[in-house]
């Protein structure tokens, strides 16, 4: 059973905005207007409709996730996530699996994750990939038929030191 989760799981050091994939999560903030990291850099990409599309979203909970149409960027969807500006592990696993849960229920299969909270946010690097590979791990032993792929895409160094070593604990054969 793990086994199949650990092929479905993969990590990636590239910018997210150059990913081609179903869809990228933002980490965005509640209004869901834009901002820096991240966010800034997803905006770029897509091209101003993006953020069109994203005032008639009318902002965003901790926690929660929404998704919009993906525009100059490859990936075809962005799903905007905003997670907690303090250590808070309950947000920071809904941020994940709310983003899950919408990928499922739009019909789509792949997923890269950039690692939420852990930029401006200040969330600890490790207690975080923690937090985002047992919510990750725990949704595909429930969902595993509706989800082909989930990308851990690694901007820092630290995190890829982290998700290097954590990835086998989870998802053993990864
Ligand atoms: N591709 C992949 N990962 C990236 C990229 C990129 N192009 N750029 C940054 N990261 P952050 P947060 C990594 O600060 O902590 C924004 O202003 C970065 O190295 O983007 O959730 C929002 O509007 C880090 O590992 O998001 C909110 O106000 C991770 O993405 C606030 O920041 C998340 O860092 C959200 O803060």
């Amino acid at each position: 059973m793990k086994s199949q989760l650990a092929s479905k799981i993969k990590l990636c050091c590239q910018d997210i905005t150059k990913i081609k994939v179903d869809a990228i999560v933002n980490a965005a903030n509640n209004s869901l207007l834009g901002g820096g990291g991240v966010d800034g850099a997803i905006h770029r990409a897509a091209g101003p409709e993006l953020l069109k599309e994203c005032r008639t979203l009318h902002g965003c909970e901790d926690g929660d996730a929404k998704i919009t149409k993906g525009y100059n960027l490859p990936a075809k969807y962005v799903i905007h996530t905003v997670g907690p500006q303090s250590e808070k592990p309950t947000v920071l696993a809904s941020c994940y699996r709310r983003s899950l849960q919408v990928l499922e229920e739009s019909g789509l299969r792949s997923i890269a994750f950039p690692c939420i909270a852990t930029g401006v946010y200040g969330y600890d690097n490790e207690k975080a990939a923690n937090v985002a590979l047992k919510t990750v791990q725990n949704e595909l032993e429930h969902n595993q038929d509706k989800i082909d792929q989930v990308i851990f895409v690694l901007f820092t160094e630290k995190d890829k030191n982290i998700y290097r070593e954590l990835v086998p604990k989870y998802f053993p054969g990864a």
